[in-house]
């Protein structure tokens, strides 16, 4: 049966006595039921035609295969399976070459591995991923890859879901040859001539003989494992991988084949991997905002930072790292020494550990040039300042920047609450101002909220966005208001927390209860090693606006006016004894919490970890529909990505929104509405919530790129 479109996107083209395979599905070839079906078309030709010696398989764009169709997971399969893809390119009778060039990733890879030959080009990207997406290989990856490179290898393979190149391919035995040119059909019909002239036999990787070494395995297998528990903190699928490998090393092929099929459908069930490929959607569709499809984005070949502090020196070398020359502006000689030093510090760091050697980081510093005069600014194409967190400070440094840069520069603050249209206003070029408010460390952490103001033009918007693709950063649209989406909806589940410890929970069991969730750390961990002065600050900022009808724990205050600002004094809510890492609970911190509930005239109670839970979930939830609702973010997506990168959330429940649409809508509005009974105003349910719940919607009948 002959399928016209699947012949479209699966070409065939005899080439002398081989047939040339050709994937042509954009973006990425990924395996999608047209393409299953064109690849057994083809499979099938090539075994009826006796004037087809061998095959060739390719991918036309820049990738081979990039694995199955993602956005085909959750929905009913569609024969034929491909698994069954697999099998069917592995029996064939004619020899079979998969050419790769750019990704051949996950059933991309699994595709390769069936086949009888593998030649890859420079560039070529292998791996199998699938643990990224909270699922393990589900095409003969866990039967095939220990079978050809032994268990050691393939279990590194699998549970890293790193990418490989073509050389690091070739001395695992993961590719036969590696092509010169970057004419990917050439090289594979040369591959494939030069093996049909030496009589190269068919070759079936089922049979190959990687786990002859039963010790060896068992080895590795059980070092896995012990190393797997340890690290996979909760997630579901890594475990599922070793089990598969392992069936690979006791069982005969085709059994194997079957276990890894079951365990590939647990995973697939999983809740986790529902959260992880929205997260690996949600971290492109963030990419897509108004201005970056209506303005081109202006050219970023030099950049300035103002203030060599820890933000300005960790956006310096996140700027250094992306290979942009950059000049730091201080107020002085001595500031800007200290500012370098910021700098090499973070490299003499990566020295230290032997991630960096010295030439590279002179190298890299030859980009890098400080001055105490903002004429040095003049030639810059984007500067971002990171100077003290004061309005008045910010408005006289725009107006500098006004004067000394040159037209068409980008003008940025990393400020992380102060208006930015104010900071505007008191220049003549507004259209060129935008929020770039980096997370510290600016140079470790991913989420970059570009905050735009009113009168910014799209074109510098854009630019920021390319700016952030530049720095590898993933960049978040936001609106101009206190806290912008991160900090804005971290302030309400704070109160949250501080109210339930008032109440009756100890800080360390709601770290627990957090932690449990998934988070590295909990809330009152954060605040440790943050700087428990930081949130004070901006309490005592927002003190004078404050509803006073509103509910406010004093106890975070109670430690900071101690001076217990966490681990940089040696203790916070926890302990840190001999500069320890890892706190430790704190009797003081609990008779002041006592002291605070009994002058709060409130009698403690006790939670559960799982209200804990719902209570700082909802808080969160129902803040970040606030922000949606009101324009902040676009999407709820982009909320999800903002805590995935910016504040811990574990990337398996696919942020807040995505959790609230798993947990369901109509449970999370209860809850308010049951927590509402005690702080009426503290827990005012959203608009946005109310009227998804009330029309059966969720918050992903509005992640459609606006
Ligand atoms: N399925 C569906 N869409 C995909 C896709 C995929 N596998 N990979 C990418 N896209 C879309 C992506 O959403 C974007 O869409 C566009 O293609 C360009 O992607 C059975 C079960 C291949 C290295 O995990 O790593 O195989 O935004 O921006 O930067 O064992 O895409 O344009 O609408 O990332 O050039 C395993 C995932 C799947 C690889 C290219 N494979 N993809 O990077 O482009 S599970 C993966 C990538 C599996 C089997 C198992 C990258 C890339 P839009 P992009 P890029």
């Amino acid at each position: 049966m002959t399928l016209p479109q699947a012949s479209d996107i699966v070409t065939r083209e005899l080439r002398g006595d081989i047939l040339l395979v050709t994937i042509n599905q954009p973006p990425v070839n990924a395996l999608g039921v047209d393409v299953r079906r064109g690849l057994l078309v083809a499979i099938e030709a090539a075994d009826a035609d006796a004037a087809v010696r061998a095959v060739v398989i390719v991918g036309a764009g820049r990738n081979f295969i990039a694995g199955a169709d993602i956005r085909e997971f959750g929905k009913p399969p569609q024969a034929p399976s491909l698994p069954d893809v697999c099998n069917r390119i592995e029996a064939c009778s004619k020899l079979v070459i998969a050419a790769i060039h750019g990704a051949a990733l996950g059933g991309g890879l699994e595709v390769a591995l069936a086949a009888h030959y593998r030649l890859a080009i420079a560039g070529a990207k292998l791996g199998l991923p699938e643990v990224q997406l909270g699922l393990l290989p589900g095409a003969g990856g866990t039967q095939r890859t220990p079978r050809l490179l032994g268990a050691k290898a393939a279990l590194d393979l699998i549970l890293s879901g790193r990418h490989i190149g073509a050389e690091e391919a070739l001395t695992l035995g993961l590719i036969d040859r590696i092509g010169n040119s970057t004419d990917i059909a050439a090289e594979g019909l040369s591959y494939a001539q030069e093996l049909l002239t030496n009589q190269a036999p068919v070759r079936r990787t089922r049979d190959a003989a990687g786990l002859a070494d039963k010790d060896a395995g068992r080895i590795a297998i059980d070092a896995a494992r012990k190393e797997t528990a340890k690290k996979s903190r909760g997630l579901f699928s890594p475990l599922k991988i070793v089990d598969a490998v392992e069936a690979a090393q006791d069982l005969v092929f085709d059994a194997g084949m079957q276990l890894e099929r079951t365990l590939f459908l647990q995973c697939l069930d999983s809740p986790q991997r529902a959260g992880l490929i929205h997260a690996f959607f949600a971290e492109r569709e963030v990419l897509k905002a108004p201005e970056t499809r209506s303005a081109t984005p202006r050219a970023i070949a030099s950049i300035g930072v103002v203030g060599g502090g820890t933000m300005g020196a960790g956006i310096t070398v996140a700027a250094l790292d992306a290979g942009l020359p950059v000049v730091m502006i201080e107020r002085d000689e001595a500031a800007l020494t200290r500012g370098r030093a910021n700098v090499e510090k973070v490299y003499d760091g990566l020295i230290a550990k032997g991630r960096l050697s010295a030439d590279a980081k002179a190298a890299t510093l030859l980009r890098f040039s400080g001055s105490t005069d903002y004429a040095a600014l003049a030639q810059a194409d984007l500067v971002v300042e990171a100077v003290f967190e004061d309005i008045a400070v910010k408005q006289a440094l725009f107006s500098e920047l006004d004067r000394v840069c040159k037209p068409g520069a980008v003008l940025a603050t990393n400020t992380s609450y102060l208006d930015i249209d104010l900071m505007a206003a008191g220049i003549s070029r507004p259209a060129d101002v935008i929020g770039l408010h980096f997370f510290s460390p600016a140079n470790i952490m991913k989420l970059l909220e570009i905050v735009v103001p009113a009168k910014v033009s799209a074109d510098v918007v854009a630019t920021a966005f390319e700016f952030a693709k530049k720095l590898r950063k993933v960049p978040v649209r936001a609106g101009v208001c206190d806290g912008f989406i991160g900090n804005r909806v971290l302030a309400v589940y704070r109160q949250a927390v501080d109210a339930m410890m008032e109440d009756g929970a100890s800080p360390y069991q709601i770290d627990t209860a957090i932690r449990n969730f998934g988070y590295p750390m909990g809330p009152f961990q954060v605040v440790d090693l943050a700087g428990g002065d930081i949130g004070w600050a901006a309490r005592k900022r927002r003190a004078p606006t404050r509803n006073p009808e509103a509910r406010y724990v004093q106890i975070p205050d109670r430690l900071c006016e101690r001076g217990w600002f966490g681990q940089k004094t040696g203790r916070g809510y926890y302990l840190y004894p001999d500069g320890a890492r890892t706190g430790v609970a704190d009797p003081e911190v609990e008779a002041i919490i006592d002291a605070e509930r009994l002058r709060a005239g409130i009698a403690p109670r006790s939670f559960t970890d799982e209200e804990i839970l719902r209570r700082y979930m909802a808080a969160m939830i129902n803040e970040g529909a606030n922000v949606v609702h009101q324009g902040i973010a676009l999407r709820p997506l982009d909320v999800d990505i903002t805590f995935l990168h910016g504040y811990g959330f574990p990337r398996y429940r696919g942020g807040p929104m995505k959790y609230a649409d798993t947990v369901g809508l109509p449970t999370i509005l209860a809850d308010i509405r049951a927590f509402a009974k005690e702080d009426p105003l503290f827990w005012q349910a959203s608009p946005l919530l109310i009227d998804l719940v009330e029309r059966g919607a969720n918050f992903d009948s509005l992640n459609q790129s606006k």
